[in-house]
């Protein structure tokens, strides 16, 4: 998979450089090309926001160096092109797993209160959304994207961190891990895991995620299950 990343903040995705995504743009397993729609400007002072119409607060992100950035990188629309956005469709594991199918992907990031509504009238395939609150640029949403979606693709994780056991996968919340020292502050480990028998420890541990879904989460739970 090929990732461009366009944004005014491309120091910020110094932070994919970290870790299990690391690794996999190390090796070149997927890559990720961030872009400064800075560098599209065609202003003496690089300026890439003005007032909005209309007035009101802040500043709005204006249309030709997006426009021209997108088409240095995407010039034959070969990308899905997804503007981050609380507007968008919220990121979910489907979702996630749905643009992992995908060869090329386009994010734009945005800053201050916004871009033009032209650029994505003209340029924007969907609007994606990490959830219900408001940040001040779309890089993190687009960093979060772009992390869950590394999951599934082929030879990113290792062979003990499959995506297939884990919360979402099955629809459930994940059941409690342990590791050593069996006894720590006073709190032991449950019996039935040190008991090697694979089919009761199976057993707890699918009672575990059940038990904690219906408690926080009771809405991942189908009826018609
Ligand atoms: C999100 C979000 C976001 C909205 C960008 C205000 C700067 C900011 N983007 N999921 N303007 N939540 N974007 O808060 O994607």
């Amino acid at each position: 998979m090929k990732i461009e990343v366009l944004t005014l903040f491309p120091e910020m995705f110094e932070a994919l450089k970290s870790g299990v995504v690391g690794k996999a743009l190390e090796k070149e397993i997927f890559t990720v090309n961030v872009t400064n729609i800075r560098n599209y400007s065609k202003d003496k002072h690089k300026k890439c926001d003005d007032s909005p119409f209309g007035g009101g607060a802040g500043m709005v992100m204006t249309p030709d160096p997006i426009h021209s950035a997108i088409n240095a990188v995407d010039g034959e629309h070969k990308c899905r092109r997804i503007y981050m956005s609380p507007k968008g469709k919220t990121l979910s594991q489907e979702l996630v797993e749905n643009y992992a199918k995908e060869e090329n992907i386009l994010f734009l990031c945005g800053s201050y209160e916004g871009i033009d509504e032209r650029i994505i009238e003209l340029d924007i395939d969907e609007e994606l959304s990490i959830g219900d609150y408001v940040l001040t640029g779309g890089e993190l949403p687009c960093m979060v994207a772009i992390n869950a979606v590394s999951r599934y693709i082929k030879g990113v994780l290792g062979s003990d961190e499959s995506t297939s056991e884990e919360s979402f996968a099955s629809g459930l919340l994940e059941y409690p891990q342990y590791t050593r020292p069996q006894e720590y502050m006073g709190l032991s480990v449950p019996d039935v895991l040190l008991s090697g028998n694979h089919a009761e420890i199976a057993k707890w541990r699918y009672n575990e995620q059940v038990r904690i879904t219906k408690e926080r989460r009771p809405d991942l739970i189908k009826e018609d299950e």
